[in-house]
């Protein structure tokens, strides 16, 4: 090789595709990381991948005047159903930035506090059906937060309702939509020509994304046939059927709209309910922080049940967030994106030369393992990676969960808002059991949630409260 990247021996005609093995390739590339260092190179057939995690490499791949988004190999996959959506779409095809100006109002502080009584509408939900849970009755916890999430931005984002607490089994949505993924991530490890001759996979494949097409075409139909003006409503799908990019004075096109809700009920769930899953698997391994975050929960919610958490409320809760901010270094659930540089004969790292056909990818769960910025106890879940003085002493590019620069998640703020509503309200109500002695394991897809993670539940009584203080009342005021 001429670019003096390490990389394991290759084999014959397959070259490195082997070690990355089908549903654990994150895992697998974590492990090369560990034995090959901060940056590797894998090369397969058609396609070569170089694997970036070491902080000073991130920095300069986060450079925006060197770099920019990929949308590599699992991403074109992808776009079969997502199109040029915004998480699939090169940054400069024009739909990326039309649809990137209409719907980012969506995303700012004072839409939040507007979806924050949705929230709590579906977190209620949640509860009610673990209420009602008798004691001996599982809870399976990425199964329920995966109810959760798509019910939350499909409520949200298009005032639709999945209903997934009302029914035994997943939407048929969220089936049609896994196996899509998992097939769009497949397609990237296979050999072209075994591609070609999978006619069943082929054939699900189209099958599945023909029926995620219908639930969203139906979803605009009603909208459109409702009666009401378009954009009387405010919520994505209001600003994606009548909101103007003032930049090039245009609309998004009904297939574009398509690919847009069908990227946000992806994006907005898969990594949202990963979230929530590890967060709970962490606390049910960390005691000390458990009744930490029960002491904070305590103090700003209270222990009125019938209340619901107000905007400031879940502000307040400054502690349940840090946790949620370590889950997401340690698990970050949208595990890896892909940079490319914008001028040929890019080099990084003084030596590394780069070309534009190559998929670069950004390893995040290594990067947050940097032993240089995280130091020695890099692998250990602690939340005091996550005060304020910790967050200023650290710099920028260190930490990555939701992607980088112009291309980071537009959602980041709503999922940090549903995910501390959420974890507040289970931590105020319920005691959490590991009685299956869960042995921890990673399902991934295009992202990753703990797998078969199941957990038995106890209510709390008041005797369990740590501290009964009476919440300030300005924040318990209910709106009227
Ligand atoms: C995006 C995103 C990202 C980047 C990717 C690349 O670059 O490729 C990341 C990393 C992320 N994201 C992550 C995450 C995590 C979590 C939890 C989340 N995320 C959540 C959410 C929710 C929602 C709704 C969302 N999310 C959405 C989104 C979108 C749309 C996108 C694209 C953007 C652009 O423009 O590009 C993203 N996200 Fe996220």
């Amino acid at each position: 090789e001429t670019n003096n990247i390490p990389h394991p021996k290759e084999k014959l005609l397959i070259g490195n595709l082997l070690e990355l093995q089908s549903g654990r390739r994150v895992q697998d590339m974590m492990k090369l990381a560990r034995e090959y260092g901060p940056i590797y190179q894998l090369n397969m057939p058609g396609r070569s991948l170089i694997v970036v995690s070491g902080y000073e490499l991130v920095k300069e791949l986060s450079d925006e005047t060197r770099f920019d988004k990929k949308v590599w190999t699992p991403l074109q996959n992808v776009r079969s159903f997502s199109g040029d959506g915004l998480f699939t779409s090169w940054t400069n095809e024009p739909n990326w930035h039309k649809a990137h100006n209409i719907l980012l109002p969506n995303f700012s502080m004072r839409a939040m506090q507007g979806y924050l009584p949705m929230m709590v509408d579906i977190a209620e939900q949640l509860v009610g059906k673990w209420d009602r849970l008798n004691s001996d009755d599982e809870v399976d916890v990425p199964g329920d937060m995966t109810r959760l999430t798509l019910d939350t931005i499909g409520l949200c984002g298009f005032d639709y309702r999945f209903n997934s607490f009302y029914r035994e089994d997943m939407h048929p949505f969220v089936n049609s939509m896994i196996r899509a993924l998992q097939e769009a991530m497949e397609r990237g490890s296979r050999l072209p020509l075994e591609d070609k001759i999978l006619i069943h996979k082929n054939r699900q494949f189209h099958a599945d994304i023909e029926f995620l097409n219908g639930v969203v075409d139906r979803i605009i139909q009603e909208r459109r046939e409702g009666g009401e003006d378009v954009s009387q409503k405010k919520d994505l799908l209001s600003y994606m059927l009548s909101g103007v990019d003032k930049q090039s004075g245009e609309k998004l096109d009904d297939l574009n709209i398509r690919y847009q809700i069908i990227t946000f009920l992806i994006a907005g769930h898969e990594t949202t309910s990963g979230l929530l899953s590890f967060a709970m698997y962490e606390l049910l391994h960390h005691p000390e922080v458990l009744a930490r975050a029960y002491e904070e929960v305590d103090r700003v919610l209270g222990n009125d049940l019938s209340a619901r958490p107000t905007f400031n409320q879940v502000n307040q809760l400054r502690y349940v967030s840090q946790i949620l901010q370590e889950t997401l270094r340690l698990w970050p659930t949208a595990p890896a994106f892909a940079m490319y540089p914008l001028n040929d004969n890019e080099i990084i790292g003084g030596k590394y030369k780069l070309t534009k056909d190559e998929d670069i990818a950004v390893l995040i769960p290594m990067l947050h393992r940097d032993p240089t910025i995280w130091g020695a106890n890099a692998d250990e879940f602690d939340p005091e990676h996550f005060t304020l003085e910790a967050e200023q002493s650290r710099p920028a590019d260190a930490y990555k969960p939701f992607g980088n620069g112009q291309r980071a998640c537009i959602g980041r703020q709503f999922a940090m808002q549903e995910a501390t509503l959420v974890l507040g309200m289970l931590l105020q109500r319920y005691k959490f059991i590991d009685h299956t002695n869960y042995q921890f394991k990673i399902k991934e897809t295009l992202t990753i949630k703990p797998d078969n993670f199941k957990i038995k539940i106890r209510k709390r009584s008041d005797a369990d409260r740590t501290i009964i203080v009476q919440p300030q009342q300005e924040n318990t005021q209910v709106r009227k």
